[in-house]
């Protein structure tokens, strides 16, 4: 049987990394993102194993958002797995010197984008009350850390949205998985610190970090579980990493 896994932000860090992995367990792939040519890349890559399509949108954008998934063939309708994995953080400061495009776009792309994907990809699952839905938290979901506040604050209401969504789909067939990681190397903090590579690598300074794959290891783990079992929230730390301010540096 045809079984279907449409990954947000699959250009790159995790999103990338699940789309391969979920390949390699036979899911054909929907991979979504705003850069069409890393998409095309992965589509390249992924297509010797499984069927892929690609859809471009920006999830800030509602109306993109609903003209992609209601594009989708139907034989690509029947989406079993929803990787909610696109978002970033944007900016490290206290909150008094806080940028508002900054704050609004976390909150835009981390929250607001992950409700409007949702809203577009259940009415498919509903309709043969089936699926299974993982949203990437963080470790900054779960504590606060100086100067994350916007980011932490977007996380948090990812905490809050899998377990209302938990909740609320519990009698429609559809599971709801949170994969909260810690700190995970990828194209994150150059996107936090606007292109600054320096200071990006000094965030992973002295520490072996997680790798996308690792993270992708555990997605693919957590939607391979027998019907009955459902690893509602799983935390994966680096092995150096004991919180979000903690860790082991040489
Ligand atoms: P990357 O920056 O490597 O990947 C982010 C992905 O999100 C890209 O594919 C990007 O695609 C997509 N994306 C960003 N903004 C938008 C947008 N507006 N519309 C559509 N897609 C978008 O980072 P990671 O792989 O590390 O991040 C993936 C998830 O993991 C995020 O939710 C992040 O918060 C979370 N996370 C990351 C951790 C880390 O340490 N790296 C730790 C904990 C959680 P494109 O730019 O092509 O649109
Ligand atoms: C990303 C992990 O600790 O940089 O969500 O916020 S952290």
């Amino acid at each position: 049987m045809t079984r279907i896994a449409l990954v947000t932000g699959a250009t790159s860090g995790i999103g990338r990394a699940t789309a391969l992995a979920l390949a390699k367990q036979g899911y054909h792939i929907i991979a979504t993102g705003r850069r069409t040519e890393r998409l095309e890349e992965l589509k390249q890559e992924l297509q010797e194993v499984v069927p892929v399509l690609t859809l471009t949108f920006d999830v800030r954008d509602k109306e993109a958002v609903q003209q992609a998934i209601a594009s989708l063939p139907e034989a690509w309708k029947q989406i079993e797995v929803l990787v909610n994995n696109a978002g970033n953080a944007h900016g490290l400061s206290p909150i008094q010197e806080g940028s508002l495009e900054d704050w609004e776009a976390m909150l835009d792309i981390n929250v607001k984008g992950l409700l409007y994907v949702t809203h577009e990809v259940l009415p498919l699952m509903l309709a043969h009350k089936k699926g299974h839905i993982v949203n990437i938290g963080s470790i900054a979901g779960k504590e606060v850390y100086p100067n994350g506040n916007v980011y932490c604050a977007s996380k948090f209401a990812v905490d809050a949205l899998s377990k209302a969504m938990r909740l609320d789909l519990i009698h429609e067939g559809i599971k709801v998985s949170e994969v909260n990681p810690g700190l995970v190397q990828t194209e994150f903090s150059e996107v936090r610190f606007k292109g600054d590579k320096e200071r990006a690598a000094g965030v992973y300074k002295g520490i072996e970090p997680l790798r996308a794959e690792d993270i992708a290891d555990v997605i693919a783990f957590v939607v391979s579980r027998p019907a009955h079992v459902n690893l509602a929230e799983v935390m994966v730390l680096a092995g150096a990493q004991a919180s979000a301010t903690i860790a082991s540096r040489k």
